[in-house]
């Protein structure tokens, strides 16, 4: 068993919706189960601005899939959810990236964990924090940390 933190996002068809069913979704994986999620925050895109506010949210899954296994699944609920991927860092209807899995540092052709972006991203670092808070990152930082560093109002908590 091993625990995965999943970063979830949307910015298109009803978004937290879209949030809320792949929540459902995680909870139903094969040898899963949904441990804990943050609250849904609304973002301001990163990459190009002309595009709807997304919804984030990071989700902690006890698994027994293989990182592989799991990234398969995510895919299958990602196309499930209509996803379309019109333009690079453009909307989307559902996004689901493998943030961490266990300790693990993975680098293959298809995946990369921890995901590059991590650290750099108010709407995951924020949210992971939330849910694991004193977490160390396989690169040695610590996720309190680094939440600090972001300025609280660049995410807003959905009522
Ligand atoms: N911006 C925000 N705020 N949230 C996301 O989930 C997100 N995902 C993306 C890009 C388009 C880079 N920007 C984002 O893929």
């Amino acid at each position: 068993m091993v625990y995965a933190y999943i970063g979830l996002g949307s910015n298109l068809a009803n978004p937290e919706g879209q949030l809320r069913e792949a929540l459902t979704a995680l909870n139903q994986l094969n040898g899963s189960r949904l441990i804990n999620v943050s609250p849904l925050y609304r973002s301001k895109p990163v990459g190009p601005q002309d595009q709807p506010d997304f919804i984030n949210a990071v989700a902690c899954l006890e698994t027994q899939l293989d990182a592989h296994a799991l990234l398969d699944q995510l895919q299958a609920i990602e196309q499930l959810h209509g996803r379309e991927r019109l333009q690079h860092w453009g909307p989307r209807t559902l996004d689901l990236d493998i943030l961490l899995y266990g300790e693990q540092t993975i680098s293959t052709e298809r995946l990369q964990v921890p995901h590059p972006y991590l650290t750099e991203r108010s709407f995951v670092v924020i949210p992971l924090a939330d849910i694991a808070p004193g977490l160390t990152l396989p690169q040695g930082q610590n996720i309190d940390d680094l939440a600090n560093q972001y300025a609280s109002d660049e995410l807003e908590p959905l009522a």
